[in-house]
Parts: C-alpha cells; sequence; structure tokens
C-alpha cells in the first residue's frame, strides 16, 4: 500500500445509526460502478445499514454537485459521497468539468452544512482509471466513503458539543 493510501485510511470509524447519499455519475460507468461497490464496501465494513444507504444515478459527473446539493437540502443524510470518472480528452472540456465538479462539490458541502466526499476519478488516460477501482481499500471509491463516514462522524460530535 502506498503511503498516501495508508494516511487517508485511519481505521473505519463505526458509521452505525448514520446515512449516507451515495451520487454516482454514469458516464464512464464501467469504471463508477466500481467507485460505487468500492463505496458500498466501505460503509458495509463500518457496520451502515443497508437501509441507510442510498444511491442515486446521474448522467456525468457535472451533475453530481446538483445532485449530492438536493441530497443534502433533504435533510435525510448525515453525509453525501460524490463519485465520477473524468477523462482527459483533447479538448478543454476535461478543465471545465473536473474544476466545475470540484468548485460545486465544495460550495454544496459548505452551503448546506453536510458533508461530501469527492471520490471523482480525474485521470489522462482509462488504464489509469482502471487502477484506482481495485477491489478492497485501494479502490478511490472505499476511500471516498471513508472520508464521508469520518466527516459525518465529526459533524455529529461538533453538534453535540462533545469533546474527546
Ligand atoms: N462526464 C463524466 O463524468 N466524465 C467525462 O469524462 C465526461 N467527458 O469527457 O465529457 C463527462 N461529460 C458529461 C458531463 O459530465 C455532463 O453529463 C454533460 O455535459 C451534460 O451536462
Amino acid at each position: 500500500m502506498r503511503h498516501a493510501e495508508s494516511e487517508s485510511l485511519a481505521p473505519l470509524p463505526r458509521a452505525t445509526g448514520y446515512r449516507f447519499g451515495v451520487v454516482v455519475a454514469r458516464f464512464n460507468d464501467a469504471i463508477t460502478s466500481r467507485l460505487r461497490d468500492g463505496a458500498r464496501e466501505a460503509l458495509a465494513e463500518a457496520g451502515a445499514a443497508a437501509t441507510d444507504v442510498e444511491v442515486f444515478d446521474v448522467p456525468g459527473a457535472f451533475e453530481l454537485p446538483q445532485a449530492a446539493r438536493a441530497a443534502a437540502e433533504s435533510g435525510r443524510f448525515d453525509a453525501v459521497v460524490c463519485l465520477g470518472c473524468v477523462i482527459r480528452g483533447a479538448t478543454p472540456h476535461f478543465e471545465y468539468i473536473s474544476t466545475a465538479v470540484a468548485h460545486g462539490i465544495q460550495a454544496a458541502s459548505g452551503e448546506t452544512g453536510v458533508p461530501m466526499a469527492f471520490g471523482v476519478l480525474t485521470t489522462d488516460t482509462w488504464a489509469q482509471a482502471e487502477e484506482r477501482v481495485p477491489p478492497g481499500r485501494g479502490n478511490k471509491g472505499f476511500e471516498a466513503a471513508a472520508a464521508a463516514i469520518e466527516m459525518a462522524v465529526l459533524f455529529r460530535q461538533l453538534r453535540a458539543g462533545a469533546r474527546q
């Protein structure tokens, strides 16, 4: 396991009793479905009930912030996991979409007060995207869900005024 992965993947906090929205872009579905599987695996391993995890599909990564915001505004989720895959082409499209998605998710989280994890691959090639969706903990969907769990637990503690 690479150093960066081991740092961000501390033991998963317990997620039992927390509710998660998982928003998945269909574009590059062969990759994003594996991100979704990784996220589901992390949430299940952390003890989130299957009924507390709702998955929503959107057309492409550009739509992720819109759906994540709507999910957050519904009041039904402690955190939202955003999953997508943008692969660089020969046009500036890649930059526009990647930048819009990153900023859009950050803004949606800040403005709704609901943590959102950025599980959007932005790669030069298909092969690089495939490398990031292996089964298990090396999967970037798993990693994004782990971040969402940690932030959901932290936000609940902060709102309760709890200290550790
Ligand atoms: N959407 C992606 O999720 N990944 C991509 O690589 C991609 N490319 O390359 O175009 C992509 N485009 C679609 C975009 O996200 C929107 O769905 C579309 O523009 C409609 O708003």
